[in-house]
């Protein structure tokens, strides 16, 4: 995962800060499992892509039922979801080749942002806002594209351009489309693209090859102050680095910390205190250096022990109301300022190492 590094935007204060919530390079395997449904199957590949891995999408009309094919997340607990407003969802983006394409028409590839209504493998009681990309696939091959379509998450009615639909089974069906967009981008089950207008209307045109490659969500950063660092180099080859993506206002309890650039498939925690430090080696005990003093909370509880797996990150949803400390948890209160760390196995020295630190003032 890369981060926009928070010391530089804090220079720019009146800049809207963004990071990635979640990102898909394909780089080591189809990580969220992304394929397409509604339609011929895709291919993964490690080489050849833009860089490396891609996937690969074959879309036909001889397949030109609605919906239309949209690629999309399969893995079970993928994190293509969630409520888009309190993350702060602003864009998504993606690298696009077409390979082959037989249409004068075109491919307009649409962005959907999808409830699913409870059933994940039935799209008929799905609810669906989405927008028409900008892209087209068109006629013969296309160089790698970038693509970006703004989600304006924050608004409270239907945003211009983009429809909304609620199908048969869904309990939005009938709805006004701005109740729909209200209640899907509060409630996001997955993201997709789809090779065309994805219902009421849609339809894609002769067939296409297409590579898919670096997906991004971005969304609001957390204003944070990274301290301490860089961290000492863990077994990856890069000092762990810690950010937060939410929202660091205390009554609105969506406070996400990410540990990003660890070692692959290694165990740690979040560590937190209200009191900065910095203890080389943590005393003899540790390859990396600790970052809090005073009282420190382990975030260890059940469902707390994360695992970095093949992309070297993971994540934590905090509850501000149970941060742990000493003998119990306590709330965070507006005002406050804590210090948050990750602590990791490594495979290599004294066997654990830490992040950066990074600073939280509270609203
Ligand atoms: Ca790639
Ligand atoms: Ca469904």
């Amino acid at each position: 995962m890369k981060l926009i590094p928070f010391a530089s935007l804090l220079l720019f204060a009146a800049s809207p800060a963004f990071a990635q919530l979640v990102s898909e390079d394909f780089e080591t395997g189809n990580t969220h499992d992304w394929g397409v449904e509604f339609g011929a199957p895709g291919a993964h590949f490690t080489t050849g892509g833009n860089p490396d891995g891609r996937i690969e999408i074959s879309v036909a009309n001889t397949a030109s039922v609605l919906p239309a094919a949209m690629i999309v997340p399969g893995a079970a607990g993928h994190p293509w979801s969630g409520n888009f407003r309190t993350l702060g969802a602003a864009s998504f983006s993606f690298d696009r080749e077409v390979t082959a394409g037989s249409s004068n028409f075109g491919t307009l590839p649409f962005l959907v942002i999808a409830n699913d209504g409870g059933t994940r493998t039935d799209f008929a009681d799905d609810a669906w806002a989405f927008v028409y990309t900008g892209d087209n696939f068109q006629f013969g091959p296309s160089p790698w594209t970038t693509v970006t379509t703004q989600i304006p998450s924050s608004a409270l009615s239907l945003p211009p351009n983009w429809d909304a639909v609620a199908l048969p089974g869904s309990s939005l069906a009938g709805a006004d489309p701005g109740v729909i967009w209200n209640s899907v981008i509060q409630d996001v089950s997955y993201i997709g693209i789809a090779m065309g207008r994805p219902f009421n209307g849609g339809a894609w045109f002769g067939s296409h090859v297409i590579n898919f490659d670096n997906f991004v969500l971005e969304g609001a950063a957390v204003v944070a102050n990274n301290y301490c660092g860089p961290a000492v180099a863990n077994s990856s080859g890069l000092p762990g680095t810690m950010s937060a993506l939410g929202s660091s206002t205390v009554g609105v309890n969506n406070l996400v910390l990410v540990a990003s650039d660890l070692p692959a498939n290694q165990f740690g925690i979040f560590v937190t205190s209200m009191t900065q430090a910095f203890v080389p080696g943590g005393a003899g005990t540790s390859n990396g250096n600790i970052c809090l003093g005073g009282v420190i909370g382990r975030f260890n509880r059940t469902g707390e022990i994360l695992a970095t797996g093949t992309g070297g990150t993971f994540a934590l949803a905090t509850d501000l109301t149970s941060i742990p400390q000493g003998n119990g948890a306590v709330s965070v209160m507006a005002g406050e300022t804590w210090n948050f760390q990750a602590w990791h196995r490594d495979s290599v020295g004294l066997g654990s190492n830490f992040t950066d630190g990074l600073e939280i003032t509270f609203n």
